[in-house]
């Protein structure tokens, strides 16, 4: 056997609370709705829960604006509550991982307060406060102290009148970010995190942790980013942020400071837009002991052009070009996460699959494709149920405040309302924060008040009530993958090899995993159309059949069905 560690053959699955399940009919979901539904959870034999923020949070970013790390929003329960969750979840055998957001506060977090209340106050370097750019008035057009853009329209800077110093938020204007330079910030944020361990909590996916260190200049000036075709006066700032000069310092700190002596290691998962492979090498090597797996974004960018609105078509050739670089690039050292959704994407079935009369094949042949590669994957509440994209009716039925902000902004510039709205319907991440279809009685089963966004008129056909028993549902199959990671060594541990790279149908690859019994090959096939297509794969005939999406035997190895997914076994004793 492998002496790699527990959760490289683990599977996650990310609870996004606000959308689980409501226990107390106040129309928002909440910890003692996911205590309810454990069971679902250890039937679909997932390891570990990734919950998504919990904290005291005035929620202008969905939870992601923490007003106290050390506490449990009122609207989510208690304390006590939560220790209730991870005892439950322990005794299924489930572990907890907490959302860490460290590059930003709430602008109501004390620090903030403290901090924004006097340039002299002690805490006023826990953020950055810079004057208005050299020879302008602070609120003049462009005085901004860079040309940076924040993730959710407008500038990256907000001028606070009372002392004419602007805070930088990449974020939304409530979140501010912290100073890592200040060591008073990281120790408070190590200190933070201890508590959590001390809890019983068993990791953190550590929320846009590539950010937190500044190309900071000898001057404490920032840099302007470069201006491109379309985007002015903004300037793509991220040079400045993305991966900053002491970022693996600061990471390997974190991890002695709050890991040192521990028995039972935490497992951390560094969540990292704009990642290079190169970088995640280094930060997820073992022996460097910074961060266990990276959760980049690189596959979920190929479908857009400059901004996340311009929506281009899919070509399976550059997911392939894509997985096959990072599966290449981490083979030897490092580990990367593998998924297709969370609470920032739309829904995959919907996205790169067929949400109509292939809802089904589709969304199982994504999900096989997915699991079979090297990484850990995870699965997002619904995506085990084939849960589609919500048909959004108009403005007034999203919440997420991207999309809000980027409907303002975009209509304000001239834009035609409904193409603006055309692309959030396609990309707005409230696709992903519609309440999880539990079953078919009103809301879903998801609350007896009113849920706080619209729930997916779907819902008689697509939940769980109907497919846990179903050995043809979407959840039935889902166990299946999850299950063969755990029994298959080949699947968490082998070599991966990409076939047919150019192939614009067919997602091909094969594994290899070598002990002291032998050899054990996988090849995994997945159809992304709903044509007939060959796979030109030789040599696999009479070989294993150890999984499909059809109830029925397949023509022959090379002759896939609409949407069909496959892997088969092949042994070589030693
Ligand atoms: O969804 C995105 C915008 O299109 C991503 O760029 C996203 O903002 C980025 O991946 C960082 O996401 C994380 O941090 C954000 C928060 O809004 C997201 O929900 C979170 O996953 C700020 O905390």
């Amino acid at each position: 056997m492998t002496d790699a560690p527990w959760w490289r053959s683990a599977v996650v699955y990310q609870i996004y609370p606000r959308s689980f399940a409501d226990s107390d009919g106040d129309g928002i979901g909440d910890l003692r709705g996911i205590i309810d539904r454990v069971d679902h959870l250890a039937r679909l034999g997932v390891d570990v829960v990734w919950l998504s923020p919990i904290y005291p949070s005035p929620q202008d970013d969905a939870g992601y604006d923490i007003s106290d790390y050390e506490n449990v929003d009122p609207t989510f329960g208690t304390l006590a509550d939560l220790d209730e969750l991870i005892a439950t979840l322990h005794d299924r055998g489930i572990k907890l991982v907490m959302d860490l957001v460290v590059n930003h506060t709430s602008d109501e977090h004390p620090w903030f307060v403290e901090s924004r209340s006097d340039p002299q106050s002690a805490k006023r370097d826990w953020y950055f406060w810079r004057p208005p750019r050299a020879g302008m008035e602070p609120g003049q057009p462009g005085a901004e102290p860079t040309n940076w853009v924040s993730f959710f329209s407008g500038p990256a800077w907000t001028l606070d009148p009372a002392t004419g110093e602007y805070y930088l938020h990449l974020f939304a204007r409530k979140q501010p970010d912290l100073n890592w330079e200040n060591p008073q910030v990281r120790s408070a944020v190590y200190r933070m995190m201890r508590g959590w361990v001390q809890r019983g909590v068993d990791g953190f996916r550590m929320d846009v942790v590539n950010f937190i260190s500044k190309a900071v200049g000898p001057d404490g000036s920032l840099p302007d980013g470069v201006v491109q075709p379309g985007t002015a006066p903004y300037g793509d700032g991220s040079a400045g942020y993305i991966c900053g000069p002491r970022i693996h310092e600061f990471l390997a700190e974190m991890n002695r400071e709050v890991f040192a002596g521990l028995s039972t290691v935490p497992i951390t998962v560094g969540e990292m837009p704009g990642v290079t492979v190169e970088d995640a090498v280094l930060f997820t090597d073992p022996a460097r002991a910074e961060v266990d797996m990276v959760f980049q974004f690189e596959h979920v960018s190929l479908d857009q052009g400059a901004t996340k609105w311009d929506v281009h078509p899919f070509r399976l050739r550059d997911l392939k070009a894509s997985f096959g670089r990072w599966q290449a690039g981490l083979a030897k050292t490092g580990w990367n996460s593998l998924y297709w959704n969370n609470h920032d994407q739309p829904r995959i079935v919907s996205r790169w699959g067929d949400d109509g009369a292939y809802r089904v094949q589709s969304a199982t042949m994504l999900a096989t494709v997915l699991h079979l590669h090297r990484g850990t994957p995870y699965v997002y509440q619904g995506e085990e149920l084939g849960m589609r994209n919500m048909p959004f009716a108009s403005i007034a039925d999203f919440r997420d405040i991207e999309s809000l902000n980027h409907y303002a902004v975009a209509v304000e510039r001239g834009e035609d309302p409904e193409q603006v709205l055309a692309a959030l319907r396609v990309m707005g991440r409230d696709n992903a924060r519609t309440p999880v279809q539990w079953d078919a009685s009103p809301h879903a089963g998801f609350t007896t008040g009113t849920p706080w966004i619209g729930v997916n008129p779907d819902y008689p056909e697509v939940n769980a009530a109907a497919q846990v028993d179903d050995p043809g549902s979407v959840f039935s199959h889902y166990r299946r993958v999850i299950a063969l990671r755990h029994d298959e060594p080949a699947v968490a541990h082998g070599d991966f090899t990409m076939l047919l790279p150019d192939d614009d149908a067919v997602y091909a690859f094969t594994r290899a995993y070598t002990d002291d019994r032998g050899t054990v090959e996988l090849l995994v096939l997945g159809n992304f159309t709903g044509d007939e297509v060959r796979a030109e794969v030789d040599g696999w005939n009479g070989a294993e059949l150890l999984l499909g999406n059809y109830p029925d035997a397949p023509d022959g190895v090379e002759q896939l069905r609409p949407w069909e997914a496959r892997v088969y076994r092949r042994t070589f004793s030693s």
